[in-house]
């Protein structure tokens, strides 16, 4: 089984607000099918989330009441993206079904609290792709806050354990720096945890309310630390997303579980 997070800057433009990548979606949505595996998908809240997220400081938890009309936009946005990911799948004879996150899991100061993998075991086992996705959800201590697809793609993979992680993002794979703020960026084909947290990689400068790369190589950290081997590549680029998926070798950054 894999997991794979389609990443919020390939299935969005991140930059405006509202903007779906129909195209690169249908792309992927073709390759999932044509690899035929067992996969839970996850994405990200793109322009989609983000903007209203952090215009309602929603991450931060409950502290005054017109983010209770942010929680409830933003979620409808979400929401949205889901449906649009879930009718390109759909396109393509993808069998996806939808479980947001907002009504399976709790968390307690951003840590889960509960969730209920149960509903993913029982769609896995009848052929079904689950389709979760980032999204606002309740917060023990907090009244609420965010889940990110990231959070979602580590909680997962610590619980099914999947052959491999893959996430899709707007670039090749990892670099040393920002390649959108760094020409001198090197590209990283492969590395370990360890390598990986002395990384030091300057945040995008989108509106995003997860922290982008940064919070991306901290949770691929923790899943280096679960033995999992995990793979970033670029989503605008075809056929890649395929190949990795049936195991050939692509453009891209292979970070190797803890055991190596
Ligand atoms: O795009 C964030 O999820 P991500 C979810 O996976 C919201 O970081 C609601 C902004």
């Amino acid at each position: 089984m894999f997991i794979i997070k389609l990443g919020g800057s390939v299935i969005t433009d991140k930059s405006k607000k509202e903007c779906f990548q129909q195209d690169i979606v249908d792309n992927l949505s073709e390759e999932i099918k044509k690899a035929d595996k067992d996969i839970i998908l996850v994405h990200g809240a793109g322009s989609f989330g983000h903007i209203l997220a952090k215009k309602y400081k929603l991450n931060a938890g409950y502290k005054y009441d017109k983010q209770i009309e942010g929680f409830s936009a933003t979620h409808a946005m979400v929401q949205k993206l889901n449906t649009l990911v879930l009718e390109s799948l759909q396109n393509h004879r993808v069998h996806a079904v939808s479980i947001a996150p907002h009504s399976i899991l709790r968390l307690d100061n951003h840590i889960l609290d509960e969730i209920n993998y149960k509903v993913f075991k029982e769609y896995l086992n009848k052929s079904f792709t689950p389709v979760t996705f980032g999204d606002v959800v309740l917060d023990k201590k907090l009244g609420f806050s965010i889940c990110s697809g990231d959070f979602l793609v580590k909680v997962l993979a610590d619980h099914f354990k999947p052959e491999k992680i893959i996430f899709v993002l707007d670039e090749d794979g990892l670099y040393t720096s920002n390649p959108k703020m760094d020409e001198n960026a090197e590209f990283i084909d492969s590395t370990t945890a360890d390598k990986l947290k002395k990384l030091i990689t300057s945040l995008d400068n989108h509106a995003d309310v997860t922290m982008g790369m940064k919070g991306k190589i901290d949770s691929i950290n923790e899943i280096a630390g679960l033995n999992i081997d995990t793979i970033l590549l670029n989503g605008n680029k075809p056929e890649r997303l395929y190949k990795a998926l049936i195991g050939e070798k692509i453009k891209g950054t292979i970070v190797y579980g803890d055991n190596r």
